[in-house]
């Protein structure tokens, strides 16, 4: 009698449309949903197709521990050079010595590096969550915030921006072990120089997350926190448009085996190495002239959206942007982020509720939106384009503004114009 197979029909060859049709409907109508839409989510890209499909490939299946040349596993040798390439081309990209591809998010480089510099009990001074900050920053809700004494600098009342006189003081007072600056949702470029005086001030390492900006920097778009920071994070699928995950990058060699060690054994096992080939893959598109322009081509867009919502009467925390992102807070309108976000999707136009400075909404609910355009900058959408959304988000938001409880008809119409741009601008096939 012949023996059942240990195997389901077609393991080795047959796609997830045929093995899986619940997970491969999604995916398709995953894809005709961003298909029609404009995304403005700030953390999110569209990775090429080499990206796409290197995060597909055989790698997934191999384990390793340690670092290239130093592994507890055998078998090694390719994946060794596929991480090796990515830490060259992290440390050319970014202009340092030494770089850590594994991590497997922002959140998990960034508590690396907090096991590396500090002890559990340590002081660490980092921006608040509302005004822009990271939840593994600190964040109360976080282990980060579990782990460390936290204290937290916000930004001005009047402007908006980083009050550089106010972290100094506050370094100089707490004598923190970590500064960390850079977050999650503000718009303004960085004054690296002026971190640097507040970490020596307070005798700290200075910690930079440019997770948002860090394509920007790549291109050459937007300052550079080196040589003043003593470390940086950044994820690699914002506007690096890489894949999920992180690198750490830092130039002292006295940090080597600490920043190394505390991504692993400190916090992770294995690294995901179909995603380390990946970032390989993205690290090296971004040192190709085309991504330079690219970028420029981000802050422009960015600009011009920034502008466009400010001639339509929005407030933007920080009075406009720097980075790829602009916080627009919604009071002034009399609107809350959650509807809003909610009409905007109706509309075909994809953004987060964020919250703002000092935010008194509740957290299910608060008072601002974030906008990105990374994703759709990639995607081909130029300053007339840019121009157009931001027109369609005013018009969406001036309707709920008018009609609370039935925006339909904007949204419908909106939604129409929507499709007919995103057609023009189709991305895989
Ligand atoms: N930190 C989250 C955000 O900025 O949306 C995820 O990357």
């Amino acid at each position: 009698m012949q023996q059942a197979s240990l195997l389901p029909p077609g393991y080795f060859s047959a796609g997830v449309d045929r093995t899986d049709p619940l997970v491969a409907q999604a995916i398709e109508r995953e894809k005709a949903r961003t298909r029609d839409v404009i995304e403005l989510i700030a953390s999110e890209n569209i990775v090429s197709r080499a990206v796409l499909d290197v995060q597909g490939s055989i790698l997934t299946n191999k384990t390793v521990e340690g670092l290239p040349g130093k592994r507890y596993h055998a078998g090694a040798v390719n994946v060794d050079a596929v991480e090796s390439a990515a830490i060259e081309r992290a440390c050319a990209l970014f202009g340092c010595r030494f770089a850590n591809v594994q991590p497997h998010s922002g959140s998990q480089a960034n508590h690396a590096v907090l096991h590396a510099l500090a002890e559990p009990g340590d002081t660490i001074l980092s921006m608040d969550l509302n005004a822009g900050g990271h939840l593994s920053h600190g964040a109360a809700a976080n282990l980060s915030g579990a782990w460390f004494d936290v204290v937290s600098y916000g930004v001005r009342g009047g402007d908006g921006l980083i009050d550089y006189d106010e972290v100094s003081a506050l370094a100089r007072r707490h004598r923190p072990k970590v500064l960390i600056a850079g977050g999650s949702a503000y718009p303004r470029a960085l004054d690296f120089a002026a971190f640097r005086r507040a970490a020596d001030a307070g005798g700290a390492k200075l910690l930079v997350d440019m997770a948002h900006f860090a394509g920007l920097v790549a291109g050459g778009a937007h300052g550079h926190p080196f040589p003043h920071a003593d470390v940086v994070t950044t994820t690699t699928y914002k506007s690096l448009r890489g894949p999920r995950g992180a690198i750490v990058l830092w130039n002292d060699e006295g940090l080597r085996k600490r920043i190394n060690n505390a991504v692993f054994p400190g916090l992770q096992g294995t690294p995901s190495l179909h995603i380390v080939a990946a970032k390989a893959v993205a690290l090296g598109e971004a040192l190709r002239p085309e991504f330079a322009d690219y970028a420029h081509a981000v802050l422009a867009n960015a600009r011009v959206l920034a502008q466009r919502l400010r001639r339509h009467g929005f407030d933007l925390v920080g009075g406009g942007t720097d980075t790829p992102l602009m916080l627009v807070d919604l009071r002034g309108k009399g609107l809350t982020g959650a509807p809003a976000a909610r009409s905007l999707e109706r509309a075909g136009i994809i953004a987060n509720m964020n919250p703002i400075p000092s935010d008194a909404a509740d957290l299910k609910v608060m008072s601002g939106l974030r906008f990105g355009v990374s994703g759709a900058t990639t995607r081909g959408l130029g300053q007339a384009e840019f121009d157009a959304v931001g027109d369609w988000i005013a018009e969406v938001l001036e309707g709920l503004r008018a009609s609370p409880d039935d925006n339909a008809a904007v949204e419908a119409r909106v939604a129409a114009a929507v499709r007919e741009m995103a057609a023009r601008f189709p991305t895989y096939r």
